[in-house]
């Protein structure tokens, strides 16, 4: 899969225009002599204790391709390059900028994506199934991001050290039912509450992410897992409210007009196959 959402028009919260890269001097090994992008790394990340230093630091001594001191800088697809400068390069290729953008780490930046699901029922609870198709409608719980105002899966970033079963339980909860807003009497109860759903997740995919911030030496890996509520009665139960970097959240019917934040149609359309749902 070639990029698309990451080689066109401004870098996103700034105005650095990428260099424009048709689809085929997309890869590195296409020649491509009058290739010059910007090298731009977002003030944001600059000196952010979750970022890395510049790539010229004496102190900076990244492990490529390695768990480097409980940074996760291994790509799920493959080992990359790193070129004699010292700069990974983009597994897929080119961009059209060069540095960090706004992600702050150097070459993989891991994610995780809980895809939440649920049958679409009627109002007496029965299950709709689409006329055409003769499947029934999923369900999937989306937020709708502050940064682009895209609609997206509620993942986030892993966490140093940490594991990704606890990423996505966590993100789910801070962007779906705001959790960082609760008191400690109130988490204890979601957290027990979903706990036991969130181990029975199946991988729809792990890989990198066509995301709007990668650069030429940095992009986002994400590992999606679908969590499915087949009785509605575990997150169906909860009320939802946006939180921390959401600013809406909602069931959304699933069907192929739905147009998402970076590739995450893609993670959606691939949970359809596996519970044979309306598409
Ligand atoms: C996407 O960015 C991933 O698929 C994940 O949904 C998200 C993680 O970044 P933040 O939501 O923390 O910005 O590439
Ligand atoms: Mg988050
Ligand atoms: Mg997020």
């Amino acid at each position: 899969m070639l990029h698309q959402k990451c080689r066109q028009g401004l870098y996103p919260s700034s105005n650095i225009m990428r260099f424009a890269v048709l689809e085929e001097k997309v890869p590195w090994t296409v020649d491509y002599p009058e290739y010059k992008p910007v090298a731009y790394t977002a003030p944001v990340v600059k000196g952010k204790p979750w970022a890395d230093l510049e790539i010229n630091e004496c102190t900076f001594k990244p492990k490529w391709n390695t768990v480097d001191d409980k940074v996760n800088r291994k790509s799920f697809t493959g080992d990359y390059v790193v070129n004699v400068d010292g700069y990974p390069l983009n597994p897929v290729g080119r961009t059209g900028v060069a540095g960090r953008g706004l992600l702050g780490r150097w070459g993989p930046n891991h994610a995780a994506d809980p895809i939440v699901t649920r049958w679409k029922r009627d109002n007496v609870g029965i299950v709709i199934v689409n006329e055409h198709t003769r499947k029934p409608v999923l369900q999937f719980v989306a937020i709708q991001r502050r940064d682009s105002g895209e609609w997206a899966i509620p993942g986030g970033m892993v966490d140093l050290n940490e594991a990704i079963s606890t990423t996505l339980m966590r993100e789910f909860m801070e962007e779906a039912l705001n959790f960082l807003e609760m008191n400690d009497a109130d988490r204890k109860t979601l957290q027990d509450s979903i706990k036991e759903f969130f181990t029975k997740g199946d991988e729809v995919y792990k890989g990198y992410v066509d995301d709007p911030r990668n650069t030429d030496n940095a992009w986002m890996e994400t590992v999606a897992k679908n969590f499915h509520d087949e009785e509605n009665d575990v997150v169906g139960k909860l009320a939802l409210k946006a939180g921390d970097d959401a600013r809406n959240v909602r069931w959304m019917d699933i069907n192929k007009e739905i147009n998402l934040y970076a590739n995450h149609s893609e993670f959606i359309k691939k949970t359809v196959l596996r519970r044979n749902a309306h598409w």
